[in-house]
């Protein structure tokens, strides 16, 4: 029997990685190889072919994942997110740009070898965009993938290049090699992710992190403070959604993918908005407001929300859950159950 192609997941720990681990294994169609910085929880590792801990910067290992795994898709979720980056933006730096080159070598070598592109699926983010001020973030409105790319954190930045780094692997990729024109390139194929919000898992280091904290804090009874003010207002989206994007990016025909990086979009609010929200769920919340200036400028540099006509017309995109099924059949039932025990 024809063994399966691997799919590669780098920071499976994460939020996304764990949903797509689980979605990966029903798809059936890879087997999972896995890497991250810590060793993955035993309740995911029985949905796994291999898993591997270690780092994205260490060459040697990426080289000896290629020499035994022959990875078909590479789903590069590691990254220092944007208010862990500010904090270290060097390490920031390495991590998302660095540790992302290394990848797209890997993946890069490997397409050569097997004589067929490797699909990179790369989720960047809305944290690309760099809107100066809150009357141009108005105007902007559902901003378009060309508009406002200039990112104000190391984050942001690093998602952009990186984005840029895929397109150059893609199509350019050693451009002045003998007959560059007929070498076999990676399929880098990336979407910009709003601000995930996953029932299972709380985040850490983002700063769209607000929303989550503030659900998840509800649900056990405990105060929050939000560090944004009431009208901050960006885009958010289910972790499921997310995972749906992915998937159908990864099979999307290549010949339909007009763009290297997608707007996805779900839904937008306030914060008051979202406060209102939790509050319908839980009565009892106590929802604060402690504004942290600068976190609260690098949400208000990103976009109200975000148009996604293009992944709509190319590889018909379009989200399962809006903003009310998000909270009353996803958010609200799966976060109360996780803390009734
Ligand atoms: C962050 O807040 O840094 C991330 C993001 C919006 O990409 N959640």
């Amino acid at each position: 029997m024809q063994k399966r192609p691997v799919a590669l997941i780098t920071g499976a720990n994460g939020e996304i990685g764990r949903s797509l681990i689980e979605t990966l294994h029903r798809d059936g169609r890879y087997r999972i190889v896995t890497l991250d910085l810590s060793p993955l929880p035993e309740k995911w590792r029985p949905l796994c072919h291999e898993t591997y801990a270690g780092n994205i910067l260490d060459r040697y290992l990426l080289d000896q994942l290629a020499a035994h795994h022959e990875i078909e898709a590479v789903f590069h979720l590691a990254a220092l997110l944007s208010t862990r980056g500010e904090r270290d933006p060097e390490l920031a730096h390495q991590i998302n740009v660095e540790g992302t080159l290394h990848l797209l070598r890997m993946a890069q070598s490997l397409t050569m070898r097997l004589d067929r592109p490797v699909k990179f699926l790369f989720p960047s983010s809305i944290a690309a965009y760099g809107i100066p001020t809150l009357a141009q973030k108005q105007a902007f409105g559902r901003i378009r993938e060309d508009q406002g790319l200039e990112p104000i954190t190391m984050y942001g930045v690093n998602k952009l290049y990186a984005e840029h780094l895929g397109r150059y692997f893609m199509r350019h990729y050693r451009m002045l090699a003998a007959n560059s024109e007929r070498s076999v390139r990676l399929d880098f194929r990336s979407v910009r992710f709003p601000g995930l919000i996953s029932a299972e898992t709380v985040p850490s280091g983002g700063t769209s992190d607000y929303g989550p904290e503030m659900l998840h804090a509800a649900a056990q009874n405990k105060p929050y403070a939000c560090f944004v003010g009431p009208e901050a207002q960006i885009p958010f989206m289910a972790m499921p959604d997310a995972i749906k994007a992915l998937m159908s990016l990864l099979d999307a025909p290549r010949e339909r993918l007009s763009l290297p990086a997608y707007n996805v979009g779900a839904f937008s609010l306030t914060a008051a908005e979202f406060v209102a929200r939790v509050k319908k769920a839980f009565p009892n919340a106590q929802v604060t407001y402690a504004i942290d200036p600068a976190r609260a400028r690098i949400v208000d540099s990103w976009p109200a929300d975000v148009d996604d006509t293009a992944a709509r017309n190319d590889w018909q995109w379009s989200p399962d859950y809006g903003i009310d099924r998000a909270f009353d059949e996803y958010l609200v039932p799966a976060i109360r159950a996780r803390y009734r025990d």
